[in-house]
């Protein structure tokens, strides 16, 4: 396959000045008729006009209405044209019905629609299908459906037709177009500016029930972009679509957002908090980039980041506002550290703004995504809300309409505030994860801290520079009041150091405090330092992060050495479980404790080649010590999740619900599952019901239950979603790849469905222990199931690739059988770009 690069970046030789699409929608034989005007672009040298088109039947083509001469290839076409301002029109026909893969225009469920980002457009109609090419689109629908939908504002309709337009330019890749036989679930905004917005999700007839949150959140997403960006929204309606088979969670066409299912339906009765968070969240997340994003889009593919990297951070501080803003960062840490640090410090690894790909689906990542949105966290703590708040006005005022790079993004910062950021790229630049070590001095009243930073050398880069790190700091003394607050340290050297003076006697740092950097902090604090700050540590995040930490160094340590849990930490623990004045949602997390994952990664780091089992017994260990340390405890804790008001699927309420399941996760330990069987026998919500279900999976009393909630959720295929993923997920390894394999074979599994394929090897994957049981049965169980939905779906394949990429990681024979599982998917004979891409990247 071809590798692209940013350095051969060249505009377009042509601009478009207006497009005009019509659909003439059949199952397997859709016409598509463009008419787009094209005039030179003054800016291009290169003037030869290729317009992308894959898996298309062309079966007209003329230039200024006489017949045109294309050379066709797979990858699109070229044609001499005049050197003035022409109109290009095609006919193509393309079949929705089969396509599989989820790009382009397809059906779902007897409805169509379209996925274009980031290169789908091209299976739609020959196009310049690359981001810096924006045009206003005018789109007819014909088909015998009662909704017809596409981006921008309704302009005309009729029976069987209805005609679109959208008078902001955009590229390609924001196009969509929906129809079918739906229903609305209706809304309306008023805008401050006074503007009335039509609001509407759009669903199968049924869903009806499950739109109301949504909706919610939608207007909560509006009004806050316009209270904190000042970003009024730009159109006289809003749609957003709910679609079963989608490869990722939503899109965010103008005007026409497209959403997994998953991702916007919601009821108490079906579906979890964590639902409904990232359901809110999502909403969010969609609708914010119709000014980042959208209004200012991505002059190429390689500044993905410009408008994924700021739209996360533009969700994480809704998310913030709307729930509790630590709860929320520590939650976001987890994430980061459990997808992008692993990626980061992996064979994947990649910078924020990669300079290379063959398949740019394949860099939909968490190091784009999530690490892009840390690297704007990091920027916002550098030059303060303030000059962050100007930095932003001046970008939407800069560079509205257009095309951008992350030079242009860093220039409004550097223009408001004056600073030189040529050091802060770095972070745009180079891979990797930074390592920071840190060693303390005191002498005299002075503290004084010395920090060396150090990324490891990643894939194509083996020398790394030093990057600007804003470290937070706080101190406090041994008496645990805070002797300097909230300090940020700006860190550009490879070692630094900074001092503290006229302190008293010698502080205990709080470092990294609300995790101001995406580093890995390399500190061999004591345990009694970790403890003190989990007990007084005023900054949230760092409280939690000295149990977590605790929580790690003795997991390590009865995994390394047979160590009994360190009852230091339990203490620790136990002082805060009852703390009846400390959020529960904050101490449901001070619960959960590192992942099996992040446990390898971090005994990997020490030198120990981890071994799966020897981790899940740790922490079966660790969990059956606490369950016993807190017997006392757990009937109140777990009493918390029993709201007692209607339910709602607000901050307050499901901290207590997530109180109540870590609770009951551990009271099942000690009563066999007979509280969980109350709870799922009683349970009127999803969230009960299935952190029930989940306990008794855990504890094996899972027949009845099993078969009652299959019984019970047969018609609600989100819900069967769950049941599919929890079967495994909460399985005892030794039976995890039996019941995936069971459960790949029960009628109801349908691989075309992303969402239920992941649900049962997506939970494989994540089923730390069982997914690496010794004999390899995990591995080739995945492996095979890959390679038969890369003939089908290559986008969703390739992205569960990255099961396989922590595999360095283990034993070598471990190892070996990883490696002949993707040697197995990469010898495939019609292997597609997007797997051959990510197995050649993990092999290395
Ligand atoms: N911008 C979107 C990214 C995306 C996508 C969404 C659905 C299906 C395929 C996709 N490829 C890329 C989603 C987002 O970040 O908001
Ligand atoms: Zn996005």
């Amino acid at each position: 396959p071809q590798t692209i690069y940013l350095s051969d970046y060249t505009p377009f030789g042509f601009v478009v000045e207006e497009v005009h699409l019509t659909f003439r929608l059949a199952p397997t034989s859709t016409r598509v008729l463009s008419r787009i005007k094209f005039a030179p672009n003054p800016d291009a040298t290169d003037k030869t006009f290729f317009l992308h088109g894959e898996d298309l039947k062309l079966i007209a083509a003329k230039i200024d209405g006489k017949p045109a001469d294309p050379k066709v290839t797979p990858e699109g076409l070229t044609c001499p044209v005049p050197d003035k301002p022409f109109v290009w029109e095609a006919e193509v026909e393309i079949s929705p019905q089969t396509n599989t893969a989820l790009e382009g225009l397809y059906m779902s469920n007897g409805m169509y629609c379209t996925q274009c980002e980031a290169e789908g457009f091209r299976k739609i109609t020959y196009y310049p299908d690359r981001p810096d090419v924006m045009s206003v689109f005018t789109v007819r629908i014909e088909g015998p459906h009662p909704v017809l939908l596409s981006n921008g504002n309704p302009k005309d309709s009729g029976d069987g037709w209805a005609e679109w337009r959208d008078p902001w330019p955009k590229p390609s890749y924001l196009f969509a177009l929906v129809a079918g036989d739906l229903v609305n679930f209706p809304g309306a905004f008023t805008t401050c500016s006074g503007k009335d917005v039509e609001l509407n999700i759009w669903i199968r007839p049924g869903d009806e029930g499950k739109c109301a949150f949504g909706m919610e959140a939608l207007k909560k997403s509006m009004r806050w972009d316009e209270e904190v960006y000042g970003r009024e929204y730009d159109l006289d309606i809003f749609n957003i679509v709910a679609v079963d088979d989608f490869n990722m969670g939503a899109m965010e066409n103008k005007g026409l957002n497209v959403f997994n299912s998953s991702a916007v339906l919601a009821s108490p009765e079906t579906s979890t908090d964590m639902n409904f968070e990232r359901i809110e969240a999502i909403i969010a997340h969609e609708y914010f980039h119709n000014w980042t994003g959208n209004r200012i889009t991505c002059r190429d593919w390689f500044q993905l980041c410009l408008k994924e990297g700021l739209t996360v951070f533009r969700d994480s501080q809704f998310t913030s506002d709307m729930r509790s803003a630590p709860v929320k960062r520590i939650s976001d840490v987890i994430d980061l550290r459990g997808r992008q640090f692993p990626e980061d410090q992996g064979p994947l690894s990649h910078p924020v703004r990669p300079e290379s790909f063959q398949e740019i689906n394949n860099f939909y990542t968490a190091t784009v995504y999530e690490k892009g949105a840390e690297v704007i966290g990091m920027l916002k703590r550098l030059v303060g809300d303030e000059g962050y708040a100007e930095a932003l006005e001046l970008y939407f005022a800069r560079h509205d309409g257009q095309a951008c790079t992350i030079e242009d993004w860093l220039k409004v910062f550097e223009d408001v505030t004056g600073r030189d950021l040529t050091q802060f790229k770095r972070w745009y630049s180079q891979s990797g994860t930074p390592r920071l070590k840190v060693a303390e001095d005191y002498s005299d009243g002075t503290y004084t801290l010395t920090f060396t930073q150090m990324t490891p050398p990643t894939p194509g880069q083996d020398e790394k520079l030093p990057q600007v790190l804003p470290i937070a700091v706080g101190l406090l003394n041994p008496n645990g009041d805070e002797v300097v607050k909230t300090t940020l340290l700006e860190m550009t050297e490879a070692e630094q150091s900074f001092e503290f003076h006229n302190l008293a006697s010698k502080p205990v740092p709080s470092l990294l405090r609300g995790f101001s950097a995406p580093v890995v902090l390399d500190r061999t604090a004591s345990r009694e330092e970790q403890v003190f700050l989990l007990a007084h540590d005023t900054d949230a995040f760092n409280r939690w992060e000295a149990g977590r930490n605790l929580a790690r160094n003795s997991l390590m340590a009865m995994v390394r050495d047979g160590a009994a849990p360190d009852q230091a930490y339990l203490d620790g623990l136990g002082a805060l479980l009852r703390d009846d004045d400390l959020d529960p949602a904050f101490r449901a997390l001070m619960l959960s404790g590192p992942s099996q994952s992040e446990l390898a990664q971090a005994l990997f780091e020490d030198g120990v080649t981890p071994d799966p089992d020897a981790i899940w017994q740790a922490k079966e260990t660790m969990a059956d010590t606490m369950a016993a340390t807190f017997r006392d405890l757990l009937p109140k804790l777990a009493f918390e999740g029993k709201v007692t008001d209607a339910y709602e699927p607000n901050a307050e309420q499901s901290g207590k619900r997530a109180l109540g399941a870590a609770a009951l996760s551990l009271m099942t330990r000690l009563d066999g599952g007979e509280a969980a069987q109350k709870q799922f026998d009683k349970a009127d919500n999803m969230t009960l019901q299935l952190s029930a279900l989940s306990q008794l999976i855990q504890a094996g009393k899972d027949a009845e239950a099993v078969q009652a909630f299959h019984d019970q959720w047969k018609d609600d295929r989100l819900v069967i979603d769950k049941w599919f993923g929890l079967q495994i997920g909460a399985a005892q390894p030794d039976q995890v790849v039996d019941r995936a394999k069971a459960l790949s074979a029960h009628p109801a599994f349908d691989m075309k469905n992303p969402n239920r394929f992941r649900a049962v090897f997506g939970a494989l994957a994540m089923n730390h222990a069982g997914f690496h049981r010794k004999d390899g049965a995990g591995y080739d169980l995945l492996a095979d199931w890959l390679i038969k939905l890369d003939a089908m779906n290559p986008q969703t394949t390739a992205r569960m690739c990255s099961a396989f990429q922590t595999w360095k990681r283990y034993d070598t024979d471990r190892q070996a059988k990883m490696k002949a599982a993707l040697e197995r998917i990469a010898s495939q004979p019609k292997l597609s770009r997007d797997t051959t891409e990510m197995v050649s990247r993990i092999l290395g």
